[in-house]
């Protein structure tokens, strides 16, 4: 499968804190073209869906609950070896522990509430895309 597709969301933290702009600033300057994009909010019952790889973790329901708590930007982004660039660009999952500059660092609350997602494989991109867009809506 070509490495040259990774999904994203931005949180409800980010999006409820103004940060989308940003945000969306941050992944153009990083090289990534926009392929889908949209504004939504996801029912306990998708969360739980999309995250049930994370179902046997002690955080699942804690996760569940934060990414139904409001509206997210989901979005298909396109580069070069864009799934190891797009999690280099976002920073460790604790954003006490990203890297100066990565998003994570730059706008996440907690390790929880932590800013924004990034696919962490070409095959899991691939999946979590088509969760969200119809092949009409990717570009
Ligand atoms: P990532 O989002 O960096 O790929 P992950 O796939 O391990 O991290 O976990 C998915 C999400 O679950 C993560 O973005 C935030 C939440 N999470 C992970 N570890 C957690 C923890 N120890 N406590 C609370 N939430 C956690
Ligand atoms: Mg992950």
């Amino acid at each position: 499968m070509k490495d040259n597709k990774t999904f994203t969301m931005i949180k409800p933290d980010a999006v409820g804190n103004g940060h989308i702009g940003a945000i969306l600033d941050q992944i153009i300057k990083g090289g990534f073209k926009i392929t889908a994009m949209k504004y939504t909010k996801l029912t306990e019952q998708k969360a739980g869906e999309f995250y049930e790889v994370h179902k046997e973790r002690p955080f699942y329901g804690e996760l569940v609950s934060f990414m139904s708590s409001g509206p997210i930007v989901a979005a298909i982004l396109e580069k070069d070896n864009a799934v190891d660039d797009f999690r280099k660009l976002i920073g460790a999952t604790d954003p006490s522990k990203a890297d100066k500059g990565t998003i994570r660092q730059l706008f996440a609350e907690s390790i929880g509430a932590n800013a924004i997602h990034g696919s962490d494989s070409t095959e899991n991109a691939q999946i979590e895309g088509s969760f969200f867009f119809s092949s009409l809506e990717k570009f």
